[in-house]
């Protein structure tokens, strides 16, 4: 089999795409690793030709806010790890999530969304959409009959995250998707916390992913980048309405670059950051001074049966609650020692946080609570290390309660 074959069609295993996908070294001079190409625009062989590839009657790249080979690569790469038919890549999950409603929504329009979200989507949503004439509407989608029951012929899409952020709640893709397409919406699913590993939305009926890919694709807490993958057709339409001229929210090169060498150890990663996160909520379930605990792996997790069905392994993020609320939190998030206090996730470093007052601080303490969100939360992003070492910091610190 010639190196073109091996790439071309490659084993169905996810992380052998992951790393092979769509490139074939000897297209780059025997290059084993994928060229970067840092340019803003495209030189054109003549007048006629740059007009052509403008008026999309020839392949080619013409500016890098609407394409580049780097780009291009790691897009239909992220595309087929997701089982989609197209990819496009963004400057952040909220370039992707802005894109991607930008293209699409008129005034009149309706979102349904589950309850809970993360904090700059509920607010993209709540005060940014619903100034431009867009109703927004939360419906707890854990429960699919509350769906059928608001749908409405307004409804352009369902919105949803699954695991959400930052309690875990979980909401059934395939039911979700089916009682949507019924009602003629198109559902979206932010698979940030899953990823395709774990979890792979368009395969059971979504229209939609987007991807922060800011957190587990990149993998590293060095870049930001968010992706939506879909169909062809819907991708070409959000690439040049949405990203090149409503958002301009692009992935830059380099970026792509640094998320197409995340992939190549997504799957490896998420195996790792399941397992350490499964001893770290089994510690904190048996711990006396802690009195909740949302993991998707843990058998008292109230939808672990969907869990299983719907995600591989649960992933990497836990949310907690610790006996004597928040200023008992905050005492174990000060005293962690190489747990690292920070945002965002999916990183090789276990982050702790505290939704209230940081990633969710955009929703007001009533709609916190409307929405699902105690103030006492608690989240911790399992990284990498070696498990015992997180154990025993984390052991340390809810001694100190
Ligand atoms: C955080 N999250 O939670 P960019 N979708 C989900 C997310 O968690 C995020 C985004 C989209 C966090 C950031 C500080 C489910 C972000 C937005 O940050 O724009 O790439 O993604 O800690």
């Amino acid at each position: 089999m010639s190196n073109a074959q091996k790439s071309n069609n490659p084993p169905a295993g996810i992380a052998t795409r992951a790393i092979h996908f769509g490139y074939d070294p000897q297209s780059e001079h025997g290059a084993l690793t994928p060229p970067l190409h840092l340019t803003s625009t495209y030189a054109f062989e003549t007048a006629e030709q740059g007009g052509e590839i403008f008026a999309g009657e020839r392949e080619g790249f013409v500016y890098s806010r609407v394409g580049n080979p780097t780009t291009d690569l790691l897009e239909r790469r992220i595309a087929n790890l997701e089982g989609a038919e197209a990819a496009v890549g963004n400057a952040s999950g909220m370039g992707s999530i802005t894109s991607l409603l930008w293209t699409y929504l008129q005034s009149g329009d309706e979102i349904i969304t589950d309850l809970t979200l993360y904090g700059c989507t509920f607010a993209f949503f709540s005060h940014g959409l619903s100034r431009f004439g867009v109703t927004v509407r939360h419906v707890d989608l854990t429960d699919p009959a509350k769906l059928e029951a608001a749908m409405s012929d307004k409804t352009r899409f369902v919105f949803f995250e699954t695991p959400a952020n930052p309690n875990m709640r979980l909401v059934d893709i395939a039911e979700i998707s089916r009682i949507a397409h019924a009602g003629g919406a198109e559902v979206i699913v932010d698979n940030t916390y899953a990823t395709p590993v774990l979890t792979r939305p368009i395969e059971l009926g979504a229209d939609f992913v987007v991807h922060s890919a800011t957190k587990y694709l990149g993998g590293h807490g060095d870049l930001l980048a968010g992706f939506v993958v879909g169909r062809l057709e819907q991708i070409t339409e959000i690439r040049t309405i949405g990203m090149k001229d409503m958002t301009g929210a692009v992935i830059a090169p380099f970026n792509s670059m640094l998320v197409l060498r995340g992939l190549k150890t997504l799957e490896l990663r998420m195996e790792r950051h399941s397992e350490n996160a499964m001893q770290i909520a089994q510690l904190l379930e048996a711990h006396p001074m802690v009195s909740t605990v949302h993991y998707p792996g843990l058998e008292s997790f109230p939808q672990h049966a969907l869990a299983c069905s719907q995600m591989a392994r649960f992933g990497g993020m836990i949310g907690f609650e610790v006996v004597g609320g928040i200023e008992a939190g905050k005492r174990v998030m000060n005293a962690v020692q190489m747990i690292q206090r920070a945002v965002s996730l999916g990183d090789a470093e276990t982050l702790i946080q505290h939704p209230a007052s940081m990633t969710h601080v955009t929703y007001t303490e009533e709609e916190r609570a409307a929405h699902g969100i105690s103030e006492g939360l608690v989240r911790i992003s399992a990284g990498l290390e070696n498990v015992d070492d997180i154990l025993q910091d984390l052991e340390q610190a809810l001694a100190t309660l």
